[in-house]
């Protein structure tokens, strides 16, 4: 396998919906014609992808009858199988139907939360049938534009309460599913609930089974709103939480763009792939991005392959950074070693009265240099193909 050429070890992954993404947005229709799931399991395979990630409706229509369920269920196995792709993620589309207006686990009419529920264990039984380990909750409608009209704090116990059965639902069947949350601040709604990263975090410790949940970070989610997905990213994992990664790029302040992965931002998405090669960060890399509306055909295809040979190339020069020695020494200047080392270590009072009786110098330290300016453009220098 060459630097740059994808291949099933990176565990790539497209949902069905981003490569079968068919351009239509607020202000014009399609551009694009449908694609058969099946045919993109092909078509990806083929490209050196690992995985597809779908909703329960990508795959199958709404109105299906069980028998039309199960036979294009085994049409889709069969691609997977000759292809030797595996399904990495499934979850539910809980914001296409109208009963879904108002929110799903969070609509204000009882029976639209009851229905949500039951479409979810739906989903989570296909995505057991065709081997997904993690299940993605996106709460598209989950938030209101009108404050006066849903409490947000019953919002969440009613969330809570969706997420808790759900669990009980994979724990009575004895799944091995885990769940992973998808944080967004706005977009279809004027304001969503678990709107970022360190939200969502917080909010699965208040659930019942929290081992059984994470979360979904998804670039531009966290970007939209001036976040650094790097710092959400390593949040989450040093929490344990990153159970799943929604790839893509994105302008700061911009409506959702899911953009080609390293569109944007080549220094945020430079350190998001250092961290993701060498946290031992094992999930998919699960690209959640759309081809632009211009692109036809084989632009599909073309996108696909930008995503992944900008990961590759940028988890090559995170490993050059490693042993650049120029960047090592400016690292060094940085103080940035110093970070890993602990400060005071556990209270004890005598570590408390060593502490209290020690003369600091706040001049003297104030006057230290840290170097910045000179170890972020050895950075640029590096991406810039300058070293
Ligand atoms: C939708 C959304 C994405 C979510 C998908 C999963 S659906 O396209 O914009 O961010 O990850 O529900
Ligand atoms: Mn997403
Ligand atoms: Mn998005």
């Amino acid at each position: 396998m060459t630097a740059l050429e994808p291949d099933p070890r990176h565990r790539f992954s497209f949902g069905l919906w981003t490569v079968g993404n068919r351009g239509a947005d607020p202000f014009g229709g399609p551009t694009r014609p449908a694609l058969d799931p099946a045919e993109i399991v092909r078509q990806l395979g083929a490209l050196g992808v690992w995985g597809v990630s779908l909703h329960d409706d990508d795959l199958i229509p709404p109105d299906a009858t069980r028998s039309e369920r199960d036979a294009i269920v085994t049409r889709f196995r069969r691609a997977l199988d000759d292809t030797g792709m595996v399904v990495s993620m499934a979850t539910q589309n809980l914001f296409s139907h109208p009963a879904f207006k108002d929110g799903a686990f969070t609509s204000n009419t009882p029976e639209v939360r009851r229905l949500a529920i039951a479409k979810t264990m739906r989903a989570i039984e296909l995505g057991v049938e065709l081997g997904a380990e993690i299940q993605v909750f996106w709460g598209g409608r989950e938030g209101t534009e009108v404050l006066a009209a849903k409490p947000p704090m019953d919002a969440l116990r009613r969330y809570r309460e969706a997420l808790d059965f759900l669990c009980g639902f994979v724990r009575d069947r004895g799944y091995a599913t885990r769940f992973a949350l998808e944080p967004k601040p706005n977009e279809p709604r004027g304001d969503m609930f678990l709107p970022t990263v360190g939200h969502a975090l917080a909010f699965i410790q208040t659930l019942e089974h929290p081992e059984m949940v994470g979360v979904n970070p998804e670039a531009a989610h966290e970007t939209m709103v001036g976040l650094s997905f790097y710092h959400a990213v390593a949040q989450a994992i040093e929490a344990g939480k990153l159970f799943h990664i929604d790839l893509n790029a994105q302008r700061i302040g911009r409506y959702d763009q899911d953009f080609r992965f390293g569109a944007q931002d080549l220094m945020e998405a430079f350190f998001l792939v250092g961290l993701l090669e060498e946290s031992g960060y094992d999930g998919p890399r699960h690209f959640d991005a759309r081809p632009y509306r211009v692109e036809r055909g084989r632009g599909v295809w073309e996108f696909a392959t930008g995503c992944m040979r900008s990961y590759l190339a940028l988890a090559d020069k995170a490993s050059r950074m490693r042993e650049d020695t120029e960047i090592l020494a400016a690292l060094e200047a940085a103080g940035t070693p110093g970070l890993a080392e602990p400060t005071v270590g556990p209270y004890s009072r005598a570590a408390a009265d060593t502490l209290l009786a020690t003369r600091f110098d706040p001049d003297a330290l104030g006057e230290r240099g840290y170097h910045n300016d000179r170890l972020d453009q050895l950075v640029v220098e590096l991406l810039l193909g300058l070293r």
